[in-house]
């Protein structure tokens, strides 16, 4: 049988026994499960661990999932559930009641699944939702469960991030605070599926898979090979994926076919449109390297922060792959080091936060934004984030594959790629591993060395002389390209990198290190609008505005800065067929045609990204 691995579950089976078994007050909990009745009359699978030595009532922390809540341990023991981890080891001895909710449709709760089920109730209020079942949950186990103390916290990374979100609008009066982690915000502008409209290929195909294939199950997407690249290139038109394989059977597979702009499918799925205000206090948590949810957690930060009139609403950044920060050390990620267990601070963090929420302790004195710094490796804190006091300075790409912060001065100066949808550039060196298969190097990808494609020929690389002292660039990155196609579509992915010195005598393998620090793709057809894709007109040069989210970090002396740029990003994002179609899915085999992508580093058109930086 095979063994449920991915998602942030699965980052943490490896080290639950030890440490749970070890700790006795963890061994005082008594577990209990419950079919909790919703208002519609379906009833949810709830496994609710009370401690046994509680010497006063307790309040909840509640976590709703779609990968199976009562997932018994390794050992076979379901008493010592997989999902006590991170934070909830130490707040476990301090006598919180645990309630962990299968969702709606998934293993053993009754109902019908639906992948990020937008708010319906806020319009109707005759429907249901994850917030109207959160709700309906907290109602039944104040009534129900003894010994609690009338409060609720929720929390969660990734979907149950994205439902501990959902819990929180409109919330059951008893919810005191909420901390969503690695919550996606918006799928089709960020997130899981799509980045700027630009369709995540092995995101999207296997994840449907994962969690539709059966209700019951996590299931993964039998691949009949290792290495997917070429498993992914022969697979041609997106139409073959339900000709071959789906048979039109996965609903979130036929959404993504059906709904190729951002229409009203995405929209009144998005966050970004029907959630604005923090109503309790929330504790947005994100990580800089996260491979499938990095921008929720930031936008939806910033978007409640606009509405924030009473302070309720704080972010923690750290230097994070996907749930990162639910390991026990997170001291390093890939190669990187990060210098201390930054896991460590944040499960200090986080107990601190829902204890004071939850069970009135301490001070309650938080900081709006807690943000590790990457380079120097310290955890910084902010009044406002991203902080007011960066200044913004414009890093140009010039014609000679150099970078400066001087505009290019020449006229009609450009720099040149072929890109050839056939041969695409791989994302991460291959093997390209199913992505939560056996061996899979899917979860640090995003600090992998990126001279696996530096040198390649459709790959345009800029880089600066070596920086004389430290730059620390802390905020919103966004690229302004100028380029120009001859084709009518294009993509246009932008790396920026931390290049390590050449030769580093105490860790040689780190010599010359290409580390990405943020990096994003944005598919050309919606760089005017997300709702109405336009074609290019071939050899016409236009701006393509790409969102290279917030960060924090200090690029160190004697390390170079290097923008790097590339229209393929292989099989992480489909194939732009580089000639204009009206649905990607539907692009037949001869529609993927060969481009000569043209990035304008002139006086007159000067590619450049706006970094923010702090003296
Ligand atoms: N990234 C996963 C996900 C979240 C929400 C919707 C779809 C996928 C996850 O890790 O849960």
């Amino acid at each position: 049988m095979k063994v449920f691995k991915p998602l942030v579950l699965l980052i943490l089976a490896i080290q639950i026994t030890n440490a749970f078994y070890a700790q006795d007050s963890i061994s005082a909990y008594t577990k209990h499960t419950y079919m909790i009745p919703m208002r519609d009359g379906i009833k949810l699978f709830t496994m609710v661990l009370t401690p046994n030595s509680a010497k006063q009532a307790s309040p909840f922390l509640i976590q709703r999932t779609p990968y199976g809540a009562d997932i018994p341990s390794p050992n076979g023991d379901s008493i010592i559930p997989l999902q006590i981890m991170g934070s909830l080891k130490a707040m476990a001895k301090e006598g919180y009641i645990f309630v962990f909710q299968d969702m709606r449709g998934k293993f053993k709760s009754q109902g019908t699944f639906e992948m990020t089920r937008p708010l319906y109730h806020l319009t109707d209020k005759t429907k249901t939702d994850e917030s109207t079942d959160a709700y309906d949950a907290i109602d039944w186990l104040l009534k129900n469960i003894p010994n609690n103390s009338g409060k609720a916290g929720i929390n969660g990374v990734s979907y149950p991030g994205y439902l501990a979100l959902d819990a929180s609008v409109d919330p059951h009066p008893a919810l005191k605070a909420s901390s969503p982690q690695a919550s996606p915000a918006d799928m089709f502008l960020g997130d899981d599926f799509h980045h700027n409209g630009a369709f995540r290929l092995s995101y999207g195909f296997e994840y449907s898979y994962l969690v539709e294939n059966d209700a019951a199950a996590n299931s993964d997407f039998p691949f009949p090979k290792y290495d997917l690249y070429d498993w992914y290139l022969q697979l041609g038109s997106l139409n073959n994926v339900n000709e071959k394989y789906y048979h039109n059977r996965l609903p979130s597979w036929n959404d993504f076919t059906k709904h190729p702009n951002y229409d009203w499918f995405w929209q009144k799925a998005s966050t970004l449109k029907s959630i604005h205000k923090a109503e309790i206090p929330m504790m947005h948590v994100g990580g800089y390297f996260d491979q499938e949810d990095l921008n929720g957690p930031q936008v939806q930060y910033a978007h409640m922060e606009a509405q924030d009139k009473s302070n309720k609403n704080f972010i923690v950044l750290g230097p994070w792959n996907h749930g990162g920060w639910e390991g026990s050390s997170a001291d390093s990620l890939g190669k990187i080091s990060f210098g201390s267990k930054t896991a460590e601070w944040f499960h200090a963090y986080e107990k601190k936060w829902f204890d004071y929420w939850l069970k009135g302790k301490g001070d309650g004195k938080f900081e709006e934004a807690n943000c590790f710094q990457t380079g120097t490796n310290v955890w910084k804190s902010y009044t406002t984030w991203p902080p007011k006091e960066a200044s913004i300075q414009k890093l140009y790409c010039q014609p000679n594959n150099s970078a400066s912060f001087i505009k290019p001065n020449k006229p009609e100066t450009n720099v040149q790629y072929i890109s050839d949808p056939a041969h695409p550039v791989p994302y991460r060196a291959l093997p390209i591993e199913a992505t939560y298969g056996e061996g899979s190097r899917w979860y640090p990808w995003q600090t992998e060395d990126q001279r696996f494609v530096s040198t390649r020929p459709d790959v345009a690389s800029f880089t600066m002389d070596s920086l004389t002292e430290d730059l620390t660039v802390t905020g919103k990155i966004t690229a302004h390209i100028y380029a120009s196609s001859t084709g009518s579509d294009a993509d246009f992915i932008v790396k920026l990198i931390d290049v390590y010195p050449n030769f580093n005598k105490s860790d040689l393998s780190m010599s010359g290190y290409q580390l990405p620090i943020t990096m994003d793709v944005l598919r050309g057809r919606f760089r005017k609008s997300f709702e109405t894709p336009s074609p290019l007109v071939p050899g016409k040069a236009e701006e393509f505005v790409i969102d290279l989210h917030t960060i924090n970090h200090s690029f160190l002396k004697g390390h170079k800065i290097m923008v790097q740029i590339q229209s393929t990003w292989f099989p992480l994002i489909d194939r732009n067929p580089q000639k204009f179609v009206p649905n990607i899915f539907e692009a037949n085999e001869n529609d993927f045609i060969k481009a000569t992508q043209t990035i304008h580093c002139n006086n007159v058109l000067a590619s450049y990204l706006d970094l923010p930086i702090i003296k």
